[in-house]
Parts: C-alpha cells; sequence; structure tokens
C-alpha cells in the first residue's frame, strides 16, 4: 500500500526505470516543455505580486510535475478540475496565460475569466475540495450519456478532512464515475502539517473505505505522475470507477506570497526536498537518455520567457471595468432593480485614493513608475 511509484532516478544510486508505453521521445520533450511554461509562469507571477502588479498568488513551485504529468495522461475532452494551487493548468489547455495573471490581479476585463466548456478547464477555486463533487457530477453526467468521458481533480493533503472530499470519494465509488482523485499531498495545509491533519498512514489508504483503489506517486516525477494517471483514466473509461492517488511530496515554497513558513517549520527540510524539484528531474533524465541537451533546454526556456512577457503585457493593456462588473451578468435577464440601486449606493461611497484597485497603465503619464517587464 505505501510503495511509492517513481520512474525517474537521480542518474546516481537511484536508477531510472523504464520509459512507460504510450510516451515517445517527442511526447518527453512535450512534457518538459509544459513543466518549464508552468515553472516560468510561476516565478513571473511572484516577482509580479512582489511589484504589486497582481495580488496574492499561489504558488505551485516544485509541484509541476503533479499537474503537467496528469493532464498529459488525460484526453482532450476529459474534464480537469484545478484548486487554487493548479491556477496554471489552463494554460496547457489553451487559456490564455494573461487571463489567469489577470485573475490574480483581481479584473480581468468585461468578461474577466475563461469559459469552463471550451477549455474543460474548471475555474479555479479556492473553497478547499468544493470542486471535486463537480468532478464527479462532470462524469456521471457522461456516464449516462453514455459519452467517453473522464473528469481529474487536484486538491492537496489539507482537502482531505473536507466533507465534500468523503461525499465526492463515496459517490464517485457508488456510481462507478470514471473520475481521478488526485491529492497533491504537499505535507502541509498552510500551517498545519499533514501529521496534525489526519491520523492515517497514508492519503491512498483511504480509497480502500469507499471500495476504490489508491496509488501512491512521487508527486516530483512527471512520469510517474503521468503513468499513474493514464492507468487510474483507463479503468474509469473500462466501466470500473474511480481512483484515488496520493502524489506525494514537499511545499517548497510559502503557501502563498503572504505567508512565511519561518514561523512554523523547519526550512532545511525544504531545502533537502528541492533537490527533487521535478524540472531539473525530467531534465537529468532527458540527458541521460539524449534526448534533450543545453541548447535544447535554453531555447525551451526561452519560448516560455517570450510567451510569459508577452501575457504581461496583455494583461496590464486590459481596461478595468466599472463597478457595474459586480452586477452585470449574474442574470441572463439583465439587472433587477435592487442590483441598480446596490450599484448606485457602491457608487457613491468616495474611496481613498489608496484603496482604489490598479487600473491598467495609466492614460495620463502618472503611475507608470516602477513597471518594468
Ligand atoms: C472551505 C475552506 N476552508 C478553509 C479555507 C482556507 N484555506 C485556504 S488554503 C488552506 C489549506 C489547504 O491545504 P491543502 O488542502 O493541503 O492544499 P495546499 O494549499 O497545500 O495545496 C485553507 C485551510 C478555504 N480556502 N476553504
Ligand atoms: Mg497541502
Amino acid at each position: 500500500m505505501s510503495d511509492i511509484i517513481r520512474i525517474i532516478g537521480n542518474g546516481r544510486d537511484l536508477s531510472d526505470q523504464p520509459i512507460p508505453d504510450g510516451l515517445g521521445e517527442k511526447d518527453l520533450v512535450e512534457l518538459f516543455r509544459w513543466l518549464v511554461l508552468l515553472r516560468i509562469f510561476d516565478e513571473r507571477a511572484v516577482a509580479l505580486q512582489r511589484q504589486g502588479r497582481i495580488g496574492t498568488y499561489a504558488l505551485y513551485w516544485g509541484e509541476e510535475a503533479t499537474q503537467a504529468g496528469a493532464l498529459y495522461a488525460c484526453d482532450d475532452a476529459d474534464w480537469v478540475f484545478p484548486s487554487y494551487r493548479q491556477n496554471a493548468i489552463g494554460i496547457l489547455r489553451g487559456v490564455a496565460p494573461s487571463t489567469v495573471l489577470a485573475w490574480w490581479r483581481g479584473f480581468g476585463g468585461e468578461h474577466g475569466f475563461w469559459n469552463p466548456r471550451e477549455h474543460r478547464v474548471g475555474p479555479i477555486c479556492v473553497p478547499i475540495a468544493t470542486h471535486l463533487p463537480h468532478a464527479v457530477g462532470v462524469a456521471w453526467a457522461a456516464k449516462i450519456r453514455n459519452n467517453p468521458v473522464s473528469s481529474l481533480a487536484w486538491f492537496g493533503d489539507g482537502a482531505t478532512s473536507e466533507g465534500d472530499f468523503h461525499e465526492a470519494m463515496n459517490f464517485a465509488a457508488v456510481f462507478k464515475t470514471s473520475t481521478v482523485f488526485f491529492c497533491v499531498n504537499n505535507q502541509w495545509a498552510i500551517s498545519t502539517p499533514i501529521r496534525k491533519q489526519m491520523a492515517s498512514e497514508t492519503i491512498a489508504q483511504k480509497a480502500t473505505a469507499y471500495g476504490m483503489p489508491g496509488v501512491r506517486v512521487d508527486g516530483f516525477d512527471p512520469l510517474a505522475c503521468w503513468k499513474v494517471t493514464r492507468d487510474a483514466l483507463d479503468r474509469g473509461r473500462q466501466g470500473d470507477g474511480p481512483t484515488l492517488i496520493e502524489a506525494y511530496c514537499y511545499r517548497i515554497m510559502p503557501h502563498g506570497t503572504a505567508d512565511d513558513p519561518k514561523l512554523y517549520r523547519d526550512e532545511s527540510e525544504a531545502e533537502r526536498w528541492k533537490a527533487l524539484e521535478p524540472v531539473g528531474r525530467l531534465g537529468g533524465l532527458l540527458r541521460r537518455l539524449s534526448i534533450l541537451d543545453d541548447e535544447g533546454e535554453e531555447q525551451i526556456r526561452a519560448e516560455a520567457k517570450q510567451t510569459i512577457a508577452a501575457a504581461v503585457t496583455e494583461m496590464e493593456a486590459i481596461e478595468q471595468p466599472g463597478q457595474e462588473i459586480l452586477f452585470d451578468h449574474v442574470y441572463a435577464s439583465g439587472r433587477p432593480w435592487n442590483f441598480d440601486e446596490g450599484l448606485a449606493e457602491i457608487r457613491s461611497v468616495e474611496r481613498p485614493p489608496e484603496v482604489k484597485p490598479l487600473g491598467p497603465p495609466a492614460t495620463e503619464g502618472a503611475g507608470e513608475e516602477g513597471k518594468t517587464q
């Protein structure tokens, strides 16, 4: 039960396992490209937050394998449901990175967000575990309609203490929905360590109680994450129901840009885990297999930097909508009278400049200082 599935070794004492069937050289390079794009988005987002150009941001540095590896195993028709920690996953399904950045800034213009139906990527879910029943519902609906569509939801170790986790797991198992419960066990829920979160030895073992398989995988190994997700999807598609995956890793960075983990944990532990982070790990394997060299990696990084730099420019060009955005688009039939009253009340409150939200680049020369690409 507690064996951890791992494919990528370290080139020294830990040997590499064979590349799983279904992944060719092109896939390995594409997966690496995905990891790098996610990594650069994350690093850039932190810098933007520090410069006051976006609001608080939930970092995922180090957890890219749990995201890219799992998504790469999905078909385009499958629905995926991210939490705030997988906030940029949509960019791997065609969502504009500027849309995700704009979400973290607090406004994305008139229409703001992506349409989940277009990309089959659910909205970024901040309430813990509430997206798990949604993922089960989508897969159940597909099953009733005989559509070959599966669903996958990412969530954290802390989310396993929520009622929504238990309800979703039970429902999925009883109705045999094709759902992958992808738990990123980074061993921390803000300042709560896993040993204070639960008394079970592993998260994977919780699957037994619901009547589904539970597997543990190295969450810093993108190929292992791909393999267990692909196996879980194959099971689901054959009508054998859901799977719980526990991707064992570590939250190397703070919970978010407003958090200081030095206050509640020994940061030398995070330093030790850093050696296992997935970008360097897959990069190392691709070199051992002579699939990638320094030049190839540099090109992938340069392209990703270019994509994200363009996204920043795009995001900052988005006009800030007026306060009516709070009320528009709530009902298809338009704004009811009490919304008009609410809007008038909001407009009557004069806000001091320091609490006025950041707008697009100022048109009259003010507020442009310090804005560098
Ligand atoms: C229903 C709910 N309760 C509490 C919170 C506050 N909260 C935000 S993140 C977090 C910790 C979640 O930890 P975990 O599930 O391990 O995910 P991680 O942040 O490690 O990815 C909590 C309690 C919330 N967002 N939603
Ligand atoms: Mg966690």
